[in-house]
């Protein structure tokens, strides 16, 4: 299920340009608009929750992680290494509220990068 008001499911709709990447039956990645290292991507479900505590199927979760690797061999990250991160609510600094997974990499990263 989608939601007409969000800004990820409009992107997964083709509503709302995006830099697409991957995308299969469940999940839809496209590049991070703002950046935080050489490769940012961001893999979303094609079904609509708030983040990865608004009780995403486990089936879900997991076409969501495989992509993962999918997206790594895509920008030619997996060799040198990539973090994932998944932001969750207020505290975390959770700014879109759609899941997504980030992808970052292609250079080194400091403790104090994203
Ligand atoms: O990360 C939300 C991320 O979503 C943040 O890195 C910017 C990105 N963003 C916002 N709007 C767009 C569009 N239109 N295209 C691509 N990327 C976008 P969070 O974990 O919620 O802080």
């Amino acid at each position: 299920m989608q939601r007409d008001d969000c800004l990820f499911c409009k992107i997964i709709r083709g509503e709302i340009p995006s830099s697409k990447v991957y995308e299969d039956e469940y999940v839809y990645a496209f590049d991070d608009v703002s950046p935080q290292m050489p490769v940012h991507t961001l893999i979303v479900p094609k079904n609509h929750y708030d983040n990865i505590a608004a009780g995403i199927p486990v089936e879900e979760l997991g076409h969501l992680f495989a992509a993962v690797e999918k997206v790594a061999d895509i920008k030619g990250v997996r060799e040198q290494g990539f973090r994932t991160l998944v932001n969750t609510g207020a505290h975390a600094g959770q700014t879109v509220f759609h899941l997504h997974v980030h992808v970052l990499g292609g250079a080194p990263m400091n403790s104090g990068d994203p």
